[in-house]
């Protein structure tokens, strides 16, 4: 089965050693300046709850120079081939998001879709994940426990447990194992590829930090949640390949 095909069944593509280490060196130096600064101004909500910062493309912790560097590692050629065989029409860029662990150990990991967090009814997800796709590009700079997922669900609604768990009902808590589950566990230099849609959640430990690229059909619904300024500028595309994955 070629990637296409295999994406489109089980919602899931794991690539390990997809990048040397030398190719991670830079960005991995400019997501951790950045996130040290993240941490001093958000350190509140992070001792809280959060498990991950976004929009580091338009941060002002970061420099030009280093906004272009990230633009370039994300529009590289064999990246950008991985995200062709995925979406057969044109892929927009989304947004950036780093996770790392959750400040306090003991805080419980959760099965999740993303799509629970849009505010659509669950008639309209349900439909919805038929045809629409947003796509995360997980790439670990270090061994960490991975994501867990549910192959197939992309596509597919829950069985009754994985909804009762995800959306807390009957008993159920959004951290109870389920049946169904595959653990991917991840190395530095891996590529995880995993859709949005899916019933996932994310393991916590090994101090872990990974840089999620998020990537989406080009659909009016879509590009209402982009933010210009996570995306480059006219005179920044003239210095990147592959400019059709921006506004
Ligand atoms: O890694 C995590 O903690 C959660 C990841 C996740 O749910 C996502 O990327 O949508």
């Amino acid at each position: 089965m070629n990637t296409t095909a295999l994406f489109s069944t089980q919602g899931y593509l794991y690539f390990p050693h997809f990048y040397a280490d030398h190719e991670l060196a830079e960005i991995e130096s400019i997501l951790l300046h950045f996130h040290n600064q993240w941490i001093k101004e958000h350190q509140d909500e992070y001792e809280k709850r959060l498990i991950n910062s976004h929009s580091i493309t338009s941060s002002s912790f970061i420099s030009e120079r280093e906004r272009l560097a990230l633009f370039q590692f994300i529009t590289q050629a064999k990246l950008r081939e991985v995200i062709g065989g995925i979406f057969p029409e044109k892929a927009l860029f989304l947004n950036t998001q780093l996770f790392f662990d959750p400040y306090n150990p003991v805080q419980k990991n959760y099965w999740h879709r993303d799509i629970q967090y849009t505010g659509m009814s669950l008639a309209e997800q349900k439909e919805s994940i038929k045809t629409q796709q947003v796509i995360h590009f997980r790439i670990p700079f270090r061994a960490e426990e991975g994501i867990e997922l549910i192959a197939g669900t992309h596509r597919e609604w829950d069985l009754q447990e994985e909804e009762d768990t995800r959306l807390c009902l009957n008993g159920k808590t959004p951290s109870d194992p389920l049946a169904r589950g595959k653990q991917i566990k991840l190395n530095r230099g891996d590529l995880l590829v995993f859709s949005a849609n899916m019933i996932h959640r994310g393991l916590y430990g090994n101090n872990r930090l990974a840089f999620d690229l998020i990537f989406c059909d080009d659909h009016p619904h879509f590009r209402s949640f982009i933010d210009s300024n996570n995306h480059p500028s006219s005179a920044e595309k003239q210095q990147l390949n592959h400019t059709d994955l921006f506004l």
